[in-house]
C-alpha cells in the first residue's frame, strides 16, 4: 500500500539540501533547523503515543502561535491523529462545545487556561490535558529530549482525516469540517507550483495565525515543500512586518495586512526589493488597496480565493494579469461553476452561487451527514454560499455572499451566534447584527437592538453580558438601538437596508 500520510510530503526525509538552514526563524527565540525538524516532530509523536493518542484520535489544540505548534501539528500528522486546532481568543463556554462535539483524546492548552479548562475537560470525559505556551513552556514539552523519538510515520490512506477545522454556520452552531491527507496534499502542490515557489530560494514572511486554512495549510504547507525559511512572527505586528520585509521574497496575508503597511510611509519599492510575490485572500480585496500597494510597493498584489471546507479554489495568475476586484482562475485540477439556486448552471456573465469540486474539497462536517449532504449538489458540486460571476475567459468575481456571514480582519462571524446571545439579555426583545464597513478589519460587527421596555438598556449593557460568551473579536463593535426591525412582507429581517443604514458607523470609507 501507498502510504499517503501527507508528513512524508510535507518533511520526510526532503530536507538534504537545507540542513543547515532555519525552518523557522523567531524573534528573540533560536531558530528551528530543517535538520532538526524531523528528530523533534519524532519526539513530540513519542510523547502524544505516551498519552495513548491513536490514529484517528482527536487532539484539540488552543495554543498561542509557537514553534511549537508547528512541531505538534506535524506530530499529529506523522502518527495519523487528527489536529484540531482551535483560536485563542475563543472563550471556555466556545471550546466546551468543541470538546463535546470532537471528543478529543488530548487537549493542549496555554498554560494560563488550565485552571479553567480542567473541568471543562474531565466533564468533556476528556482523557488528557496538557500545556504549551508561547516560549515553548509548559507540561507539553517537558522532559522531550529524554523520550526515545518515534520516527515512524504511520500510513494513512488518501482519504483518512488530517485535521479538522471548525467553522461557523449559519444557524449559528460550528461545523467540523474533516479535511484528509489527500485534501491537504493535493492543494499544497496545486500552490507550491502555480505560485512557482522558489525552492530553496523563497524566504516566507508569516504574520498570520496558525489556527486557519491560510496560515497554517497554505502557507507552511508551500514553505515546507518548497524548503523556504520562513520568518514566523507571533502576529502581525506593522513595525515588525516592516522590519522583516527586506529579508523576505513571499507574503501572505488577509487585506487588514495590506491596508496597515499602506498606512505607514515606510512602504516603499526599496523595502521591498528583495520580494517577488504578496498573496491575499480570505477576505475581499478592495480594488483602492490593490491600486495604492502597487503605486506604493511596485507590486500587484495576487489576490486567491478559498474557504476552509476546500482550501484555496481559484487564484489570479502568477504570471499575466492580476485583475483587482478578481480572484483569478480556477485552480488546476478544481472545477468552478455559477449556479442559480437549484444547482442549475449559469450563462457566463450572470451571478449566481459558486459551485465547485476537486481534490481539496473536504469529506464533510463531522458527525453531521444530512448537514454535509444538504452542502452538495447531484454530482459532487459543492456549495461555496458565496455569490460570484465567471466572464467569458473563466475568470471569477466574488461579488457577494449567499451565506449571513461577516468577515472581519480575516475572521469568519456568524450573526446568528451573537444574535444568539444577544436575544438572551435581559430587556432585549430581539436584535439583528450586521457587517459594516470598517478601514481597518474590512467589515466590523454592528447590533441593532430591539428593547422590551423592561428595564433601561445602553451599549454597556448589552456588551458586558457577552464577556466569557463570545471571543472579542465576535463583540459588536457598535451597538444601536431601535423601535423595530425592518421586514419585508415575508417577515424576515431586511438586513442589508440595516447594513445601509449603518454604513458609516465607523466614518465614511
Ligand atoms: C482582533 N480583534 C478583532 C480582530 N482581530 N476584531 C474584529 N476582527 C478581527 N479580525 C479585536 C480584538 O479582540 C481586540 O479587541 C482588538 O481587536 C485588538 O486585538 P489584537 O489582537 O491586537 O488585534 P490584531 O493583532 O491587530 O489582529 C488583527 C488581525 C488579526 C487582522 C491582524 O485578526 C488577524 O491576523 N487576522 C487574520 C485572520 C486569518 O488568518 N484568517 C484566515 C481564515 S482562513 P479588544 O476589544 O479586546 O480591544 C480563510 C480561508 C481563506 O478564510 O481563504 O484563507
Ligand atoms: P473560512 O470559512 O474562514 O474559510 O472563510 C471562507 C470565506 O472567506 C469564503 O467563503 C469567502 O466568503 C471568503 N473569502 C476567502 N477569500 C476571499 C477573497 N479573496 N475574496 C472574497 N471573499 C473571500
Amino acid at each position: 500500500m501507498t502510504n499517503h500520510n501527507l508528513y512524508l510530503r510535507l518533511v520526510g526525509d526532503r530536507f538534504e539540501k537545507t540542513a543547515s538552514q532555519p525552518f523557522l526563524i523567531i524573534p528573540g527565540r533560536r531558530p528551528l533547523l530543517f535538520s532538526e525538524l524531523d528528530r523533534m516532530t519524532g519526539c513530540v509523536a513519542a510523547r502524544l503515543l505516551e498519552l495513548n493518542v491513536e490514529p484517528g484520535d482527536r487532539v484539540m489544540v488552543q495554543v498561542a502561535k509557537s514553534p511549537e505548534s508547528v512541531l505538534v501539528y506535524l506530530a499529529c500528522l506523522r502518527i495519523g491523529a487528527i489536529y484540531t486546532p482551535l483560536n485563542p481568543a475563543y472563550t471556555t463556554a466556545e471550546v466546551s462545545y468543541f470538546m463535546t462535539d470532537s471528543k478529543p483524546q488530548l487537549l493542549i492548552c496555554q498554560p494560563i487556561e488550565r485552571e479553567s479548562l480542567f473541568d471543562l475537560s474531565l466533564a468533556c470525559k476528556v482523557p488528557h490535558i496538557r500545556t504549551l505556551g508561547s516560549d515553548g513552556d509548559g507540561d507539553l514539552m517537558h522532559g522531550l529530549e529524554s523520550l526515545t523519538p518515534e520516527m515512524t510515520v504511520v500510513e494513512r490512506e488518501a482519504d483518512d482525516l488530517a485535521a479538522i477545522l471548525y467553522t461557523s454556520g449559519t444557524t449559528g452552531r460550528s461545523k467540523g469540517a474533516m479535511l484528509t491527507h489527500h485534501n491537504l496534499a493535493s492543494n499544497a502542490e496545486v500552490l507550491h507550483s502555480y505560485w512557482h515557489w522558489q525552492d530553496q530560494h523563497d524566504v516566507l514572511l508569516h504574520a498570520l495565525p496558525v489556527f486557519h486554512v491560510h496560515g497554517l495549510f497554505v502557507a507552511l504547507h508551500c514553505a515546507l515543500l518548497g524548503c523556504s525559511t520562513v520568518y514566523f512572527l507571533s502576529r502581525f505586528d506593522t513595525g515588525q512586518v516592516i522590519d522583516r520585509l527586506p529579508d523576505c521574497t513571499v507574503m501572505m496575508g488577509v487585506p487588514t495586512f495590506y491596508t496597515r503597511l499602506l498606512s505607514d510611509a515606510r512602504l516603499t519599492p526599496e523595502l521591498c526589493s528583495k520580494m517577488r510575490l504578496f498573496i491575499s485572500g480570505s477576505a475581499p480585496l478592495l480594488a483602492e488597496t490593490h491600486r495604492e500597494f502597487e503605486q506604493r510597493s511596485g507590486f500587484q498584489i495576487l489576490e486567491r480565493y478559498g474557504m476552509t471546507e476546500a482550501g484555496m479554489i481559484t487564484s489570479n495568475p502568477y504570471h499575466g494579469d492580476r485583475l483587482a476586484g478578481t480572484v483569478g482562475y480556477a485552480l488546476p485540477g478544481v472545477s468552478v461553476r455559477i449556479a442559480d439556486n437549484n444547482g442549475n448552471e449559469l450563462p457566463r456573465g450572470e451571478i449566481g452561487v459558486l459551485e465547485l469540486k476537486g481534490p481539496n474539497v473536504f469529506k464533510g462536517y463531522w458527525q453531521m451527514p444530512e448537514k454535509s449532504a444538504a452542502e452538495f449538489r447531484q454530482g459532487g458540486w459543492f456549495i461555496s454560499g458565496d455569490n460570484a460571476i465567471m466572464d467569458q475567459t473563466g475568470r471569477i468575481s466574488i461579488v457577494g455572499r449567499a451565506k449571513d456571514l461577516i468577515i472581519s480582519g480575516g475572521y469568519n462571524i456568524y450573526p446568528k451566534e451573537i444574535e444568539a446571545v444577544i436575544d438572551t439579555i435581559p430587556g432585549v426583545a430581539e436584535s439583528a447584527v450586521v457587517g459594516v464597513p470598517h478601514a481597518d478589519f474590512g467589515e466590523a460587527v454592528a447590533a441593532i437592538v430591539v428593547k422590551d421596555g423592561s428595564r433601561q438598556l445602553g451599549e454597556q449593557e448589552i456588551i458586558e453580558p457577552l464577556q466569557g460568551r463570545l471571543a472579542r473579536f465576535k463583540q459588536p463593535k457598535r451597538v444601536f438601538f431601535v423601535d423595530e426591525l425592518p421586514r419585508n412582507s415575508m417577515g424576515k429581517v431586511q438586513k442589508a437596508e440595516l447594513r445601509d443604514t449603518y454604513k458609516e458607523s465607523f466614518g465614511s470609507k
